[in-house]
Parts: structure tokens; C-alpha cells; sequence
């Protein structure tokens, strides 16, 4: 093969709390992330939590989320705080623009999440909210009619807020009964319009009250929790089989790239186990078993046991994914001695770093990509890849974003290497993310990744116009020659 498959898909790919807003309309319920503050990595972005007597949570230094949360403690709003997810950069009301800009540039698919609340506004209601199906209805018809075609994420980092209160989230069995409620009624309304579903984003990574409503993220909980979102994924793909013969379904895994800092065997043996950390999500949803090193995997987190339903096992093995995605931004390194589960990682002296201290690392993307179907073989989907950075727009909102041609034109040719010379199937590209939107991990606006620039700032002033980029033709004329032209 030496150019990309004629079907080969070219999109971008979005998040629902961090681009949607909507917040309130159209009967959506209260979710998870809508009680996250805007943040820094300074000061990093959380929930408000309060105590019976008054007493506020005060974030601590985990990542994004105060962690553990109290079983008494509610979650609150507080009238001086900015909570960018309510209004975020307002698709529920620009879709056609946005979806037109996208068309532009030539995509033919579109990944972007469905707000589990719009649905089911609680995850406890017998029936689903219309409205909020009516949305995304008409999101993918208008896709449609620029023969885009929709990849969807079920579950992107966050739930209805009464399903964790109630059940403190995916902690509990119950949680995996509403999830396949809000499944099937995904599957027949849009099912005739959609093949490819993704059941979890970032399912290696996510943890704690705000993606998983767990209160009690490190240890355990954590684990029982992936347990049962592992049942959960694998019963969707039985059942959207069962009712579209014709979709793939997917889950999405964080990859950062993880190296040894340096060649000593300690180093090397450390960085093995640590990447078992995300091979034990990989091999357990792409394989449909948990693989031999998955109790010591738990052991490193004080867990003994995972607590399974005796059809468990055969849920996994029936219900495995049709092909692997994931994330991927950066490479990082780790040494012996490093704590477990080490997010992030330490940064790599031979690379350059993006203004948020991501090292920058296209070859890790072929890495990645060959890893991942050397073990799996199973078609790799690249599903968010990106430079977050700070744009100066000129007096018309144009930003000359020559460092994003930069690095989107090394990790597409790291790509093509690993399609091309390695012989690695995939079924497409979507890079994070095609509009400007929220930063998940900081909450701010001015981390931007787009190929149009929204005037919006980081308490959420401003027009929200949207303006193309010097990316925006770049990738265009990218799409146009199926990625052979990348100058
Ligand atoms: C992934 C998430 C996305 C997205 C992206 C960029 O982890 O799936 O939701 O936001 O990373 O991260 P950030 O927004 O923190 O820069």
C-alpha cells in the first residue's frame, strides 16, 4: 500500500461539557462536570463540594478533582464561581455553522459525545427526554447532509449527578443497568445513521467523583468501578450488534507514550509495569479476558479482589471491541521508585515540551499505533491527537498558527509511516479538537486546539464568533489529497 485507503476517515473530534453548554435547555439534567470550576495548573480546576455544616471542600492536589469526597458532602454552586461546562463554547446553538466549517475542510466523520444527562436527565427516569434526542437528531442529519458521518462517544468522563449520588457511580452494579437503558435507547434512534460507537473515553485514565461519580478513587473503589465499566462497554457491544448488524464499535484509551528515563534495567522493569497499567484496560476490552498480570496490577493499589457476577466473564469475552482508539498527545518517562499510576510522568530531555509541559513526540504516535496492534490486531482508530496553545488572534480574530501546522504535519506523517511502511490498518484521524473548546484537565479557554478560533476567554466573555485559522486551509488541502500532500 502506498497511499491511505480511499475510505480512510478525516475528522476532528469533541466532548460534549467542553463544547456543548446547552446547560439547562432542552429538559438536560445535571451532570457530573457541569459543578467543575474553570481552573489552572496552578490552581487546578474541581469540584465544589460542601459539607452538612456549611464547611466547603478545598481542592487538594490531585489531578483535576478533590479526591477523596466525603460521603456526606453535596455538591454546591457557588454564586462567584465561573463553571465553564453550562455554556461552553455553545454548540447546541452553532452546530450548523460549526458542522459547515468542518464540511469545508473536507471531513467525512465528526466524533463527538452525547450528554448521557440531555438523555436521561437523572439516569433513573423509565423513559428518555425527547428534546434531548431531537438535539442529536438533528446534529447528524445536518451532518448528513455533507455526507459526514458520525462516530460517537457514549460516555465521555462524566454522568448524570444523581446516578453518583445515588450510587456513587460506576462503583455500583446499578450504574451498569442505566448505562445499557441509555444505550439501547441510543442504538434504535440513531442506529440506522451511526456504525462507529466508542463505549468510554480515556477508560485507562479516568477516575475519581467527576468522570467516574467515585468518591473514593485510589485504591478498591477505583478498580470495581473499571470492573463494572468493563461489563458495561462489553454489554453495549452485544447489544449493538444485536441491533445494528453493521456498527464497530470502539472504547477510547489515554496513550500517552511511556519510556524508561534511562536504560538501567531497574528503569526498564518499572516502565514494563507501568505501561501494564494501561495494558490491563487494552487487553482486557480488546482481548475480552483480563490478562495473567492483572492481580498484580492490583496488588500495586492495595487491592485484593475484584467482585464479579458469574456471567461476568462471558459478557467480557462476547462483548469485545471491534477495534482499538485512543488519545495521544505526548510521551513521558519513569524510573524506578516512581509512585504507580504515575499520570503525566516525568518529562523527556530529548523533547521539545508545548506550553503546558506535554513533550511533544510524533515518533511515539508510530510507536503506539505498532504496539497496540502487534498485541491486540485489531484495527487501530487514532481518535484525538492535538496541540493545545496559546493563539494571538489580529484585529479580525485570524490566528497564523504555524506552530499547529508544525505539529499536526509530524505526528500525520508519524502516522502514515506507521499505515504505509509498517503495514498498520486504521480506520481514521480525528484531531482534537476542529473548533476551539474548554481544556478538560485545566478548564481554561486560552488552551486552544482548533482550526477556528472562537472569541471567548477563560470566565467566558466574549462573541463566541468563529474565525478559521491558518490550520483550517492547511488541513483542508490535507483532506483533499487523502493526507499525500502534508507541506
Ligand atoms: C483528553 C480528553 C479530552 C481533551 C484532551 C485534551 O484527555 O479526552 O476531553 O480535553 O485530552 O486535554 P486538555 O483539554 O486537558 O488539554
Amino acid at each position: 500500500m502506498s497511499k491511505l485507503p480511499d475510505d480512510f476517515l478525516w475528522g476532528g473530534a469533541t466532548a460534549d461539557f467542553q463544547y456543548e453548554g446547552g446547560f439547562g435547555e432542552g429538559g438536560r439534567g445535571i451532570a457530573t462536570h457541569d459543578y467543575e470550576t474553570n481552573g489552572s495548573v496552578e490552581h487546578p480546576r474541581h469540584h465544589t463540594m460542601k459539607m452538612p455544616d456549611g464547611t466547603l471542600i478545598e481542592p487538594n492536589s490531585s489531578f483535576i478533582l478533590a479526591d477523596p469526597v466525603p460521603p456526606e458532602a453535596e455538591p454546591v454552586f457557588l454564586p462567584d464561581a465561573y463553571y465553564p461546562s453550562h455554556k461552553a463554547v455553545d454548540f447546541y446553538h452553532h452546530y450548523k455553522e460549526d458542522i459547515k466549517l468542518m464540511a469545508e475542510m473536507g471531513f467525512n466523520v465528526f466524533r463527538f459525545s452525547i450528554a448521557w444527562s440531555r438523555i436521561y436527565p437523572t439516569g433513573l427516569e423509565d423513559e428518555p427526554n425527547e428534546a434531548g434526542l431531537q438535539f442529536y437528531d438533528d446534529v447528524i442529519n445536518e451532518m448528513a447532509k455533507y455526507g459526514m458521518e458520525p462516530l460517537i462517544t457514549i460516555c465521555h468522563d462524566e454522568m448524570p449527578m444523581e446516578l453518583a449520588l445515588k450510587y456513587d457511580g460506576w462503583k455500583s452494579r446499578e450504574t451498569i443497568d442505566a448505562y445499557v437503558k441509555y444505550c439501547r435507547t441510543l442504538f434504535e434512534r440513531f442506529g440506522d445513521r451511526c456504525r462507529y460507537w466508542l463505549t468510554f473515553n480515556e477508560i485507562n485514565a479516568v477516575r475519581g467523583f467527576g468522570p467516574c461519580g467515585v468518591r473514593n478513587s485510589d485504591g478498591p473503589d477505583r478498580y470495581q468501578a473499571d470492573h463494572h465499566m468493563f461489563v458495561a462497554s462489553a454489554k453495549a457491544v452485544i447489544l449493538g450488534h444485536q441491533l445494528m448488524p453493521n456498527s464497530k464499535f470502539g472504547a477510547m484509551y489515554a496513550m500517552s507514550e511511556i519510556y524508561p528515563a534511562t536504560s538501567k534495567p531497574e528503569d526498564v522493569f518499572h516502565c514494563m509495569q507501568e505501561r501494564r497499567e494501561n495494558w490491563y484496560f487494552i487487553d482486557t476490552m480488546g482481548r475480552g479476558y483480563y490478562p495473567s498480570f492483572a492481580q498484580e496490577v492490583l496488588s500495586h493499589h492495595g487491592v485484593k479482589e475484584i467482585k464479579m457476577a458469574a456471567e461476568d466473564e462471558q459478557t467480557l469475552l462476547d462483548g469485545q471491541l471491534d477495534f482499538i482508539s485512543f488519545s495521544y498527545y505526548r510521551s513521558n518517562t519513569v524510573k524506578a521508585g516512581d509512585p504507580w499510576f504515575n499520570v503525566g510522568g516525568d518529562s523527556n530531555p530529548y523533547l521539545k515540551q508545548t506550553p503546558w509541559g506535554w513533550g511533544i513526540d510524533p515518533l511515539g504516535l508510530r510507536y503506539c499505533m505498532n504496539e497496540i496492534y502487534d498485541r491486540i490486531q485489531k484495527p487501530i482508530f487514532i481518535v484525538e491527537n492535538g496541540l493545545g496553545a496559546v493563539d494571538q488572534p489580529d484585529e479580525n480574530g485570524y490566528v497564523d498558527d504555524d506552530y499547529r501546522i508544525a505539529y499536526l504535519r509530524e505526528h500525520l506523517q508519524a502516522m502514515k509511516d506507521a499505515i504505509l511502511i509498517d503495514k498498520v490498518p486504521c480506520l481514521g484521524y480525528t484531531m482534537w479538537a476542529p473548533i476551539d473548546l474548554v481544556s478538560l484537565s485545566t478548564g481554561e479557554m486560552k488552551k486552544r486546539y482548533g482550526f477556528v478560533y472562537v472569541d471567548m476567554d477563560d470566565l467566558g466573555h466574549g462573541t463566541l464568533k468563529r474565525v478559521p485559522k491558518k490550520s483550517f486551509g492547511w488541513m483542508k488541502k490535507v483532506i483533499e489529497s487523502n493526507g499525500e500532500d502534508l507541506s
